[in-house]
């Protein structure tokens, strides 16, 4: 049977890159980056390239490309958007190609480049993940982007959700994946009130973007896969 791992910060990773090709990874930034992924693919967009540096981003706008950037949760100014899942309404983004980075969730999707698959995770494809990660059948990474590389709630939560729901199915004998879920537990029944105290929500409190928040936790609002290959991300459809 194959295994879940969890990394719970990107400053592991490299202890688990020696393998990673054989390996399933499903990349998370709940708060916001792979959230706003999802939604942007949901409401039409064709193709979001992650990249490592404003300067990247704003390179591809004159290609035609929006251009977004997000550092410390703001919007980078000049762009045409940062990193709410609220700026990726279909009137923006329907059949657009998108350039983004932001602080933590790009980077670890081009950290994670050389796995067997990458997907992108959140609570609003959460039954599409799961469906991808057994019907492949291999080794999972569950990758959380953290923030500045520092752990954080809401990633390690949703790992937990999506370890507890494939438990049947692969060995959990990764202390970090079990302690993900044991968060998880903890938090199931009220996860907006749970994730409260969390240092991103306090961050989210002090730019005025609460309003995020629910937005981020409505779980299964699409089953769309967003599949990162060749240096880009394109949406796989059911
Ligand atoms: O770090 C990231 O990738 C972002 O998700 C952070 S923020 O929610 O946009 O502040």
């Amino acid at each position: 049977m194959p295994n879940i791992e969890t990394i719970i910060s990107p400053a592991l990773f490299h202890l688990h890159e020696e393998d990673i090709e054989h390996k399933n990874v499903v990349v998370i930034d709940i708060l916001r980056a792979t959230t706003t992924i999802c939604v942007a693919f949901a409401n039409g967009a064709k193709e979001i390239l992650p990249v490592s540096k404003p300067e990247d981003a704003a390179a591809m706008q004159q290609l035609g490309w929006i251009a977004a950037a997000e550092r410390h949760g703001e919007t980078v100014p000049g762009f045409d958007m940062g990193n709410s899942p609220q700026d990726y309404s279909a009137e923006r983004v329907n059949g657009r190609k998108i350039a983004l980075t932001t602080t933590n969730g790009t980077r670890a999707l081009q950290m994670s480049k050389s796995a067997r698959n990458v997907w992108v995770g959140s609570f609003l494809n959460m039954d599409a993940i799961c469906k991808a990660l057994l019907s492949d059948n291999h080794d999972i990474l569950l990758f959380c982007a953290g923030w500045k590389d520092k752990f954080n709630l809401e990633d390690t939560i949703y790992a937990g959700a999506l370890a507890r729901k494939l438990s049947a199915q692969f060995i959990i004998e990764d202390d970090a994946t079990l302690a993900a879920i044991d968060l998880y537990m903890a938090a199931e029944n009220n996860m907006a009130g749970y994730l409260q105290k969390a240092s991103h929500v306090n961050r989210f409190k002090s730019l005025h973007i609460e309003s995020d928040l629910d937005i981020c936790l409505k779980t299964n609002s699409t089953d769309i896969l967003p599949v990162f290959t060749n240096g880009s991300i394109y949406p796989q459809n059911p």
